[in-house]
């Protein structure tokens, strides 16, 4: 079983070089990473090139043009079924993500088609955030899963694992989302191919190092991506 960990990270340069050890430390077999950057500014990208050097395991997806969440989440999936993914994980490079759940999913995936990292089953937390950003996620939570009937409790969770088959279904090179929506999109064509989907519930960090690139045009954009992929649903084009 090959595992590919795929992490979109711009600008992440604090948090990057923790996180792949954290990986690691996991000792998983087979397990490669692979960090998709934007041709990051503060060097991500370097020191991605740089562990990639002393471990082959570690891989540097570098994009140079088309910057956004959606656009690296797309290429980073290519590139996992193209180098022979079995399962693919995708998370954050902000440490707000642990990888301590990984084995978990790796578990869970094996009856399942997508395991959720969720802030919103039993046993869940959310640190450190404030209440307006915790309202901001609840609001689109509740627009997505109503818009879409998605039963699933947290639409917005960007740590999730894949199997293969689910992921060649979704067909990462017709996603459209060029921001961070890719997240609902990819969980909305899952569901459409009615996906067996689990959560397991985890602690969320905010981060405490580099800064959000989630802002109100990227918030914009979801709502109206989610909207276009009801109508697109209804008039059976996806
Ligand atoms: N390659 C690439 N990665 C991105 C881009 N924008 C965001 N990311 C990464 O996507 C992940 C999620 O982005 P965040 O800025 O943490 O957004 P968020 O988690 O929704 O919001 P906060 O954690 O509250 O800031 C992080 O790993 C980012 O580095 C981008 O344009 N290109
Ligand atoms: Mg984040």
């Amino acid at each position: 079983m090959k595992t590919f960990v795929m992490i979109p990270a711009y600008n992440e340069s604090e948090n990057i070089k923790n996180l792949i050890y954290k990986i690691l430390k996991l000792r998983i077999k087979n397990l490669h990473i692979v960090v998709v950057d934007d041709y990051s500014p503060d060097g991500t990208w370097k020191i991605v090139q740089e562990i990639s050097k002393k471990n082959k395991n570690v891989h540097l997806l570098l994009r140079k043009k088309d910057r956004g969440r959606g656009c690296a989440g797309r290429d980073g999936f290519i590139y996992c079924l193209k180098h022979g993914a079995d399962i693919v994980v995708e998370m954050d490079a902000d440490m707000s993500h642990d990888p301590k759940y990984i084995p978990e999913m790796l578990k869970g995936i094996k009856n399942h088609d997508i395991v959720i990292g969720s802030r919103r089953v039993a046993g869940a937390k959310e640190i450190g955030r404030g209440l307006f950003r915790r309202f901001v996620t609840y609001v689109a939570n509740l627009y997505i899963r109503l818009m879409l009937g998605i039963k699933v409790r947290d639409c917005n969770s960007g740590f999730r694992c894949f199997t293969r088959e689910i992921m060649e279904k979704i067909q990462p090179e017709k996603l459209e989302s060029r921001g961070p929506s890719i997240v609902q999109e990819v969980l909305f064509k899952a569901h459409l191919k009615n996906a067996r989907i689990k959560e397991i519930p985890i602690v969320f960090v905010n981060r405490t190092k580099g800064a959000s690139k989630l802002g109100i045009p990227q918030l914009a954009a979801g709502y109206f991506m989610v909207l276009k992929l009801k109508m697109l649903s209804m008039m059976g084009r996806i």
